[in-house]
């Protein structure tokens, strides 16, 4: 449902889970090993489950570090996106993870946190609290059933230091510094949904929760790339071919106008559906737009 990446920071990108039909426990960059379901957890209608209760996790997935190890590059600037739908608040499961970053040999990790230190609020976890601080504002839940995209990028500073930044549906929930940055090395890398951290034997944390997408990237993306995530650009292309012109675009929900200036009137073209055609002939000049 989110297929379309819509700009140069997907080269960056070293994770995608989609968990639609066909691939539903595969990274789709193809360099993390296949996603193991366990407990109670399944993957249905294109989103993975998990539950917990509590402080522990009933079901939880983790890449399968006993069948294979990440394969990319190192990661040290990175960002954590996943879009999900809450289905519990603290009061049925805390402390558990939308998607973490953990070692394999050790307990080393990063992860998109919920309901660990503050009630119904995000936080970046990670290993010992070492590059964790509490988002100012930050955001509390206080609904479930919606989906909503959260995101956290860390980026590495001079002097040791690390900028990590937290984002609800593309709004910026807080900005901190802290020292020990970190890195995650090809060999070494494993992704948790649903519990804190941990390995294939488990971990602290529960999290009640649909998750309909996560993506990792090995930069920390700006606030204009979460938002272009978080509401993709309308695009539009026209060429020629032949005595015609071709105007394709992407988004099924936008509505194709035309009009013989620029400053208008605009009129919708009926029925128009990409790709549209039109003799050139039949207009000397004319503009068009899309409009949603
Ligand atoms: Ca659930
Ligand atoms: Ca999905």
């Amino acid at each position: 449902m989110f297929g379309n990446l819509p700009f140069t920071a997907s080269a960056a990108l070293v994770g995608h889970w989609t968990f639609e039909s066909g691939e539903e426990l595969v990274d789709r960059i193809g360099n993390f090993p296949d996603l193991i379901l366990k407990g109670d957890s399944l993957v249905a209608e294109g989103k993975l489950d998990v539950n917990g209760s509590g402080t522990s996790a009933t079901g939880w997935a983790v890449s399968d570090s006993g069948s294979g190890a990440y394969t990319g590059p190192t990661i040290k600037n990175k960002t954590l996106v996943v879009w999900t739908v809450l289905q519990g608040l603290n009061d049925v499961a805390k402390a558990g993870s939308l998607l973490t970053l953990d070692r394999v040999g050790s307990d080393h990790f990063d992860g998109i946190i919920f309901g660990e230190r503050q009630n119904n609020r995000w936080m970046n976890g990670s290993s010992g609290f070492g590059r964790t601080a509490d988002f100012a504002p930050g955001f509390e839940e206080t609904d479930i059933g919606n989906l909503i995209q959260l995101a956290i990028t860390y980026e590495h500073l001079d002097g040791g230091r690390l900028r990590v930044t937290g984002y609800r549906n593309a709004e910026q929930m807080g900005q901190y510094e802290t020292g020990n940055p970190s890195q995650w090395d090809s060999g070494d890398a494993e992704i948790l949904f649903g519990l804190r951290h941990g390995g294939l034997g488990g971990g602290p944390g529960g999290l009640d929760a649909l998750i309909e997408e996560a993506q990792l990237y090995r930069e920390a993306l700006n606030a204009n790339e979460i938002l272009e995530l978080y509401a993709p650009p309308l695009s539009l292309s026209a060429i020629r071919v032949d005595k015609k012109i071709r105007i394709e675009w992407t988004d099924a929900t936008a509505g194709l106008e035309a009009a013989e200036t620029l400053d208008g009137p605009w009129s919708p073209v009926a029925d128009a559906v990409s790709p549209f055609e039109q003799d050139l002939a039949a207009a000397a000049k004319r503009y068009f737009r899309l409009r949603k």
